[in-house]
């Protein structure tokens, strides 16, 4: 009983934690939209492309090397599950944004499997976004995104792209893969933004 009653009391001091429509969890449930892909780290690579004046890769080996934060951040995910205090460890964004000068107000990112979601290059930057390879001190599950994911906490979790690798610079705003399939363009879970037309 102290198990629930500790459960019960922390739920209700974090409520103001909580987006509306959401319920807390202590469980990691895994939403893919198909299979795990597995790509080998020397094959993988981070490429920021599109509207830039020369894309830039990063390989395994030169992502490694860059300056990590480790950082507690809540997670809201469209199918109504909330999840507090989860610790992540990777690399800003900010870090390889200011490394490719670009003007580009979108991003699309692209993940291995095919699975895209598109952001705005604002909530990509501004250590609002990383792209992380542990999660808990461990390094990232396949099922949750390994060898690494993008994290955009402040956004519904559909937009954190798993087994990411790179962001597509663009002009104009190019849906992805929910968004084309009716979730919200931007996907604010504060303001409830889950479906087209929220
Ligand atoms: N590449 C890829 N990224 C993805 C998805 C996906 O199907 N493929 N699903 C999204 C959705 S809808 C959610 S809710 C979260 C789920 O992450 P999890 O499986 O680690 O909980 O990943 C998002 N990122
Ligand atoms: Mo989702």
């Amino acid at each position: 009983m102290a198990v629930t009653r500790g459960f019960v009391g922390r739920r209700t001091a974090d409520s103001s934690r909580v987006p509306p429509g959401q319920y807390v969890t202590r469980e990691f449930p895994v939403l893919s939209a198909g299979p795990t892909p597995y790509t080998p780290l020397d094959a993988w690579d981070f490429t920021i492309r599109g509207a830039v004046d020369k894309p830039v890769s990063w390989s395994w080996t030169e992502f490694q090397a860059l300056p990590r934060e480790t950082f507690t951040v809540d997670i809201h995910c469209v199918t109504k599950w909330t999840r507090l205090d989860m610790v992540w460890s990777g690399v800003s964004l900010d870090t390889f944004l200011d490394a490719v000068p670009a003007q580009a107000a979108y991003a699309l990112a692209f993940s291995d499997g095919g699975y895209t979601t598109n952001i705005p290059v604002a909530d990509l930057s501004g250590r609002k976004a990383w792209i992380v390879d542990e999660y808990d001190g461990r390094p990232l599950d396949p099922e949750h995104g390994g060898p690494a994911r993008l994290l955009v906490p402040h956004l519904y979790f559909w937009k954190s792209a798993k087994w990411i690798r790179g962001l597509e610079l663009r002009t104009t705003d190019q849906p992805g893969f929910w968004e084309m399939f009716g979730y919200h363009n931007y996907g604010d879970p504060w303001k409830e933004q889950r479906y087209y037309g929220d």
